[in-house]
């Protein structure tokens, strides 16, 4: 942490505890510690540049994590393994605010797990497409209107392509010109990657409270049994569509490469996992899933590739203030990998409708 920073000790003091942390994880949003005790404790400092409203991020935690509790017991699980748990401060609160204005929160860690950056094989990611099944239907009757909307219009396709164009005019970082190709090829998808958007705006597509963010390394496994136990990373549920959680554990997992491999030769959709996934998603939900979402399924892994794509092209020509960087060109690298993505998803749809078919 930069010196102007409060103190990790005073903060971990104001949840009662005592104990040094150090980085974890591969999130491009918070930054993430671990403290190493008995037991151990995940501290993230809360990113308020992006969740603008702290107070209302963690009441949604809150309501969130209190109905999964309920399910989970119901269901005979353990929701200390199952679900996120919030370490109150000692003042009795879900998140610490030091003087510097800057936000924490402590979670039980979950223990005996662990995250994946790439799906080591078919039956771990149909494992994974299984937790955020049952992760979407635990919350079938959860109130959406008790949910706070903590990053609007998120995943608003449309809006995000005014965003790009706007970014691109504005160009900020001065590096536009190094991505004139990227752009321009992203853009030949505009129309097809309006499509879940026009659905949810017709009535046609059903709005359902989702998670919005299934990237693989936000499920973890568990050690013995490598299922998927525990969805994590609860920032972002909001109202929303299933195809939205859906199609980005695609664009992540099924993908044969990882979201920043430069090396566009690797980074092809592998039909192999889309069904594997396809299997598992579907197993969980049965017959809740209605005509209109089946159809577009295929379709969404595109439309979530192309959306994330355009938005580590965002960032770029803005200047990376919002995805977390490891060096100058990282964004661009990403969106390029995601074109490529989107590229062989776009070749591959009517196979992957065939392969929706078998177990719709
Ligand atoms: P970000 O929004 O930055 O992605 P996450 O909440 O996903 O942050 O956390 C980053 C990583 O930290 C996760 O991918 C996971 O490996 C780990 N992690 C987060 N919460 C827990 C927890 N309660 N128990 C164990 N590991 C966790
Ligand atoms: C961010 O928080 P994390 O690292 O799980 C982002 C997602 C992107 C993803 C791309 C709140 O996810 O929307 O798909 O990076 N989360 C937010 O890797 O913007
Ligand atoms: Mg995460």
């Amino acid at each position: 942490m930069a010196s102007n920073e409060t103190p990790i000790n005073e903060i971990m003091k104001a949840f009662r505890l005592e104990l040094p942390v150090s980085p974890y994880g591969n999130g491009h949003i918070n930054d993430t510690f671990v403290a190493d005790s008995t037991p151990r404790y995940i501290l993230q400092r809360i990113n308020t540049s992006i969740f603008k409203n702290p107070d209302e991020l963690m009441e949604n935690i809150e309501s969130v994590t209190t109905h999964l509790r309920e399910k989970i017991i119901a269901n005979g699980g353990n929701p200390d393994r199952e679900t996120l748990t919030v370490i109150k401060t000692v003042d009795g609160k879900p998140y610490y605010k030091a003087e510097n204005g800057k936000c924490y929160r402590v979670y039980k860690f979950i223990t005996d797990t662990y995250p994946l950056d790439l799906p080591e094989n078919p039956g771990q990611f149909e494992s994974s497409a299984k937790a955020f099944g049952r992760f979407q239907n635990m919350l079938a009757d959860f109130d959406a209107s008790k949910l706070h909307e903590t990053i609007p219009n998120f995943h608003h396709t449309p809006k995000r392509i005014e965003n790009l164009k706007a970014a691109y005019e504005k160009n900020l970082s001065g590096r536009r010109d190094m991505a004139e190709d990227v752009y321009a090829e992203f853009l030949k998808f505009e129309s097809l990657c309006c499509k879940i958007q026009e659905g949810l705006d017709s009535g046609d597509i059903p709005l359902r409270v989702t998670h919005n963010d299934t990237k693989l390394n936000n499920v973890l496994f568990d050690i013995n049994t490598h299922d998927g136990i525990c969805v994590i990373d609860l920032d972002t549920v909001m109202p929303g569509s299933l195809l939205f959680d859906y199609g980005d554990s695609l664009r992540f997992g099924a993908s044969t490469a990882v979201e920043d491999e430069a090396d566009l030769d690797k980074v092809t959709f592998s039909l192999e996992y889309f069904e594997s996934y396809t299997k598992g998603f579907l197993s969980e939900l049965g017959s809740k899933i209605t005509k209109s979402e089946l159809e577009l399924l295929p379709l969404s892994a595109l439309i979530l590739t192309f959306e994330c794509g355009i938005r580590f092209l965002t960032d770029f020509f803005d200047g990376d203030t919002y995805f977390r960087t490891h060096f100058a060109e990282h964004n661009l690298v990403r969106a390029k990998n995601q074109l490529k993505l989107c590229q062989d998803i776009y070749s591959k749809l009517d196979q992957m409708t065939e392969i929706v078919k078998k177990y719709a």
